[in-house]
């Protein structure tokens, strides 16, 4: 089963390299670059990868990205990314989670910003998550469906935006905008990753899989429209930490054994295989 997660892990490779967005994408600044995430031009303070002390302590690196405040360049709290492995069509993915810390002393208020479509139109999720103050590392979620999204400006529809992605951006704004604020603060960011149907809607497994709770403690339940036979759970060096038959609808796996951190977890039904994220407290 291993040689299944190693061969999807390929194929993710080779779109991501060669092609547009597929559920899951990863960027874990383990290669020491920032993935493609950028200030632009002249800003005096644009993203760095720092090689420690992500949220898998030392040797784990991550992005930090700095705001200055007041105006000008590098002012605002603001990363963007025109890496094609994160445009196109955004129908194939559903969520954008990532682990973020804020080491500074404000609150911020993180949103995904997106601009697409043939009228280059801006739109930018309708709610954000907090990522308190002062923080340690937590993971956070924000939705991709059409539905999570206001629009900021131009001709298009969200989905028309969401079908043709030419620019994605992480911002700290108090309301939906496409430019983040102005703000004295840092942000370390580490394990932004998209989830999604692997496959499209005909894939019964990948469309009716759910998984909860997300963080999890002792348990998660897993739940599907077809019985699942078997599921792998792999740390993110792909060494598989636990194993164990479903065959049901639905299970409890216990993970209270697994040291805190993030995990792969793949559940098999027939010929259909999906993968999923999720972080053990
Ligand atoms: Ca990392
Ligand atoms: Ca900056």
């Amino acid at each position: 089963m291993k040689k299944t997660l190693l061969m999807l892990v390929a194929v993710l490779v080779y779109c991501t390299a060669y092609s547009q967005i597929t559920p899951g994408l990863t960027n874990d600044f383990e290669d020491g670059t920032t993935q493609g995430w950028s200030n632009g031009g002249s800003s005096p303070n644009p993203p760095t990868n720092v090689p420690d002390g992500g949220p898998g302590g030392a040797g784990d690196g991550f992005l930090e990205e700095i705001s200055s405040g007041g105006a000008g360049p590098g002012s605002r709290m603001v990363v963007f990314n025109r890496e094609s492995e994160w445009l196109g069509n955004y129908s194939v993915v559903s969520d954008f989670t990532f682990d973020a810390k804020v080491p500074t002393n404000e609150d911020l208020f993180i949103r995904v910003a997106i601009e697409g479509g043939s009228d280059e139109t801006s739109i930018c999720t309708t709610n954000a998550v907090t990522v308190p103050a002062q923080s340690d590392w937590n993971n956070y979620f924000l939705s991709l469906d059409p539905s999570a999204f206001t629009i900021i400006g131009g001709d298009n529809t969200i989905e028309e935006t969401l079908a043709d992605v030419t620019e994605i951006r992480i911002i700290h704004s108090t309301d939906p905008a496409f430019i983040g604020e102005s703000i004295d603060a840092t942000l370390h960011l580490d394990n932004i990753f998209v989830t999604g149907p692997i496959g499209s809607v005909e894939d019964q497994l990948a469309a009716t899989f759910q998984m909860y709770p997300n963080p999890a403690v002792n348990t998660i339940q897993v739940s599907a429209e077809l019985e699942m036979e078997h599921y792998v759970v792999y740390n993110l060096l792909g060494a598989k930490v636990a194993e164990g038959v479903i065959e049901a609808t639905q299970k409890q796996i216990d993970v209270s054994a697994l040291q805190s951190g993030t995990y792969l977890i793949e559940v098999m039904a027939g010929d259909q295989t999906t993968t999923q994220k999720f972080l053990k407290q």
